[in-house]
Formats: C-alpha cells, sequence, structure tokens
C-alpha cells in the first residue's frame, strides 16, 4: 500500500509524476476534500510561501512529515510540528543563486528603468514620444544587505563585480573579511543606495523595514525584497514612494500574495515580480529532487537529508 501524501501546491510535472509513482496523491482544493482522507495523509509537499495553513494542519491527525519546496519555514507552525512529531523539510542550497541572481536583476531593472524602457519600445512610442526619464548607475553604488544567510552572501558575492561596497546586517556579525556589519539597521539603511531584503520571515522579522527605515533609505535611495513580503512594511512602502522619499522599489514578493496593493501596482518607482525568485526550470527541479527524497527518506526510516526538524 502506497503511502497517502497531500500535495497543495503544484511542482513540475516531472517531479509530480514521481510522486505519483511512490505515493497515492491528494491534490489539495479545498478543506471539504479532506473530509473522508484525513486520516489516511501521512505527508504533505507544499510551497515556502504557501505553506500548510492551519485548518488543514489541525484536520491531519495522521500527518508525519511536512516536505515544503523552498526555504521558507514562515508559513508552517513549526511549534505544532514539534509538538506533535511532525519532521519539517526544505530545499536549502539549491535554490540560492537563481534567487541572488534575481536581486541582481531587480537591482539592474529598477536603477536603469528597464521596464519602462520595454514598454516604450513595445507600444511604438520610440521617435514618436519622449524617451523614459534617466536611470541611475549600478556600478559603484553603497549595497546594504538585511540578512546575510547563504541567499545574502550570493547576492554580495555578485555585487561585488559591480564593485559595489556591501554591508550587512543580521544577528550577529559574521566577521566576513570583505562585507561590512552594521548592527542596526537604521543605520545601515542610512548608510546604503541600495538595500536589499533576504532576511527569513516570520513573527521576528514582521515590519523591521518600517517607515523610518525606508527614509533613511531615502529619495535617491532604492530598496530590492527577494525574502518575505511581511518583512516590509508595505502600506508604508507605498506612501513613501507616493511621497518621493523613497526613490524606488523592486518587490518580488508582497504581504498578501497574491493581492499587491495598487498603488505599487501603478507606480512608477516600482519594478515588480510575482515571486519568482526561485522560478527557473534548473532550480524548480533540484528542488523537487529534494522534496522527493526527503519523503522518500522519511518512508523508507531512513535520516532525512534536509530536515528542519
Ligand atoms: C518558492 C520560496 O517560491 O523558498 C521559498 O521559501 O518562497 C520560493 O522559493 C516556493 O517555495 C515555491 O512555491
Amino acid at each position: 500500500m502506497k503511502p497517502e501524501i497531500l500535495l497543495i501546491e503544484p511542482m513540475m510535472p516531472d517531479i509530480e509524476r514521481q510522486l505519483d509513482a511512490a505515493y497515492t496523491v491528494h491534490r489539495f482544493t479545498s478543506i471539504a476534500q479532506l473530509k473522508d482522507i484525513a486520516g489516511n495523509i501521512r505527508g504533505i509537499a507544499t510551497g515556502g510561501a504557501t505553506g500548510v495553513p492551519q485548518d488543514v494542519m489541525d484536520s491531519l491527525p495522521a500527518l508525519e512529515i511536512i516536505a515544503i519546496n523552498g526555504i521558507g519555514t514562515d508559513a508552517v507552525n513549526l511549534t505544532q510540528a514539534k509538538e506533535r512529531n511532525i519532521r519539517v523539510t526544505t530545499t536549502p542550497g539549491v535554490l540560492t543563486d537563481d534567487v541572488a541572481d534575481m536581486a541582481i536583476g531587480l537591482i539592474l531593472s529598477l536603477l536603469r528603468g528597464l521596464p519602462a524602457g520595454d514598454r516604450y519600445v513595445r507600444d511604438g512610442e520610440w521617435g514618436r514620444k519622449s524617451a523614459p526619464p534617466l536611470g541611475r548607475k549600478v556600478t559603484g553604488k553603497k549595497l546594504g544587505i538585511i540578512g546575510m544567510g547563504q541567499v545574502g552572501r550570493a547576492i554580495a558575492h555578485r555585487a561585488q563585480a559591480f564593485a559595489m561596497p556591501v554591508s550587512y546586517t543580521d544577528l550577529r556579525d559574521f566577521g566576513l573579511k570583505d562585507h561590512t556589519f552594521v548592527p542596526d539597521l537604521k543605520t545601515l539603511a542610512r548608510d546604503s543606495e541600495v538595500l536589499v531584503v533576504a532576511a527569513s520571515g516570520g513573527a521576528g522579522s514582521r515590519h523591521l523595514v518600517s517607515r523610518e527605515v525606508m527614509e533613511a533609505v531615502g529619495p535617491e535611495g532604492f530598496l530590492v525584497n527577494v525574502a518575505r513580503g511581511s518583512v516590509v512594511d508595505e502600506q508604508a512602502l507605498a506612501q513613501v514612494l507616493e511621497a518621493g522619499k523613497l526613490g524606488g522599489a523592486a518587490l518580488d514578493v508582497f504581504e498578501h500574495e497574491p493581492e499587491v496593493p495598487a498603488a505599487l501596482r501603478h507606480s512608477p518607482r516600482t519594478v515588480l515580480q510575482p515571486h519568482r525568485a526561485s522560478a527557473t526550470v534548473e532550480t524548480r527541479l533540484a528542488m523537487g529532487e529534494l522534496v522527493v527524497r526527503n519523503l522518500a527518506a522519511h518512508f523508507a526510516n531512513q535520516p532525512l537529508p534536509t530536515a528542519v526538524i
């Protein structure tokens, strides 16, 4: 008898084929769907931002493992998972490069105004209307990074190719040779021309990037977020952009995805992406393989390759 699992967020077809071969996979549609099968479900596969809704977790008494197809654990109740002896795994390492690449892409897009230039050509305005405003130079800009984990460091590494001096803040000084630790976030913001959020989400980092922090980045500065929408006070962000107190923002993540405030969607100072930093064929396959390996190890009573708890 194949173990039964719940797939909350779709994965790559090749990965879903592997899951279908090993498990009876229930594809989540609604809580009502779980009524007759809840007692059989022993595993969950889900996305980082999607996580496991609390009512789903509560309704699965036989749940043994949650395999997250991502690195964020903020959408899973880890306290309860621990209490119930539910294992939780993520996909560290394999998405680091993509997320860092996206951060650099967003910096370039935002400062150089790539979306506006693209629209100008695409809409046939070249030669008919005045060109979009000049961009801002990227090379040499002072970069501040919030959260110097694997992703933060990969962003810093890439930034060195753009001759960007890198400072960072985190819970502690990592003693990194080429990058300056700044314990106070507001000081880091004041000293940065581009401030990138690469910190984990969750209660501990909620609205860390406050109105004051954004105003400290200032009218000539830029904010980039490839981490979690919850780290930035989104309402305040819309207001400081509108008031011209922050130069611009490039966002891959939002507080209430897929809802994006109209003020951010219509602002000429934003570049927006639909939470796609890890969304490449190569990386989503590598992430999916890790989900498959973690589930397989669990059901074979083997050590989990990338367990969080
Ligand atoms: C993915 C993410 O979007 O790693 C995470 O926590 O949010 C992203 O890499 C996601 O998990 C796929 O749904």
